[in-house]
């Protein structure tokens, strides 16, 4: 039976990825963050020599982008430096360990180049982009030490698990609470931003196949639609049928002031090399959504 452990297995990514895994019997290792807290060197340490696992999906991270502006140097702290604890853990303890990285799309800041793929230039333009680019960066330093190291260059990816604080699942379960006569409006900020969301649910299947590949190597995965946030408010509302117009504000401090732009990618990489597809649809994805928060 292989062994895979998984940092930051509570999360929308880290539980379905588990459930996919155990359906492929592999015995799963999810420690919490008191087990293995990735900022502590000896820890991870300790956690991997017990388990000794034939593949490690790193996914712990401080994922949403606002909370940079809260504490920037724990978000650099875990994305960044949990990371490299975790690069230096495996080659001490684990040598023969296949990596997964959790990277994100937010490491291309504002690129011309549209699509973005495994070549486009990394220029972040806020601290949790930067903390993935030097992280990504990291493991392909590892990579070419020897260690099997891979990286998903992950665009948004949402699902019925998806934190309340992103803007999907906030919108989706703000429409439940308005059906319900529990809240009135919804604030948001910038509804003309623009993003290329996928599901939870293929992206977690393409860490796995980024791990069965021959070779160590970075894949953007993505559907290559852009869709804006008003997109996602008007087949929210249009599924529990509500019209969204007398509901939606827009909140000038919920404006970001660095904002990314143009993140839309091309997944032919994966396509070609592992065989995946997105195979759910933005508007069945966003239904979906809603319809789990209406029930
Ligand atoms: O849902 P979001 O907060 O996700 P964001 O910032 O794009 O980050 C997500 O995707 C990244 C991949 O590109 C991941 F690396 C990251 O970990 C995370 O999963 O915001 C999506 C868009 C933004 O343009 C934001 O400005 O929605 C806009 N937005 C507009 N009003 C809002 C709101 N976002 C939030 N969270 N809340 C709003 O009221």
């Amino acid at each position: 039976m292989p062994c895979a452990f998984i940092t930051g297995a509570a999360g929308q990514d880290g539980s379905y990825l588990a459930e996919l895994l155990r359906g492929k019997k592999y015995e799963v290792i999810a420690p919490g963050r008191a087990e293995c807290d990735v900022t502590d060197a000896a820890a991870v340490g300790r956690a991997l020599r017990a388990a000794a696992p034939d593949e490690v999906y790193h996914l712990a991270a401080v994922s949403h982008v606002g909370q940079a502006a809260q504490d920037p140097a724990a978000m650099l702290a875990v994305n960044f430096q949990g990371t490299v604890n975790l690069i230096h853990g495996l080659r001490e303890d684990c040598p023969r360990a296949r990596l997964f990285f959790a990277s994100s799309s937010e490491v291309f800041g504002r690129p011309d180049q549209v699509p973005q793929n495994e070549e486009t230039p990394f220029a972040p333009v806020t601290i949790y982009g930067e903390s993935k680019a030097r992280a990504t960066l990291a493991i392909r330093q590892a990579r070419a030490d020897g260690l099997f190291a891979a990286s998903g260059i992950l665009y948004n990816h949402e699902s019925p698990r998806r934190g309340e604080v992103f803007v999907t699942r906030k919108i989706c379960r703000a429409v439940a609470a308005i059906k319900a006569g529990r809240q009135q409006d919804l604030s948001l900020g910038d509804t003309t931003a623009r993003r290329d969301w996928g599901d939870a649910r293929d992206y977690v299947l393409g860490m796995w196949l980024a791990l069965q590949h021959p070779q160590p190597e970075d894949f953007v995965f993505a559907t290559g639609e852009l869709h804006s946030v008003q997109d996602v408010v008007e087949i929210a509302f249009a599924t529990a049928q509500l019209d969204w117009r007398g509901h939606v504000r827009v909140d000038a401090s919920l404006m970001r002031p660095a904002e990314p732009a143009r993140l839309v990618g091309d997944a032919s990489k994966a396509r070609r090399l592992l065989g995946w597809s997105p195979r759910a649809s933005f508007r069945s994805l966003i239904e979906e959504m809603t319809r789990a928060e209406l029930a």
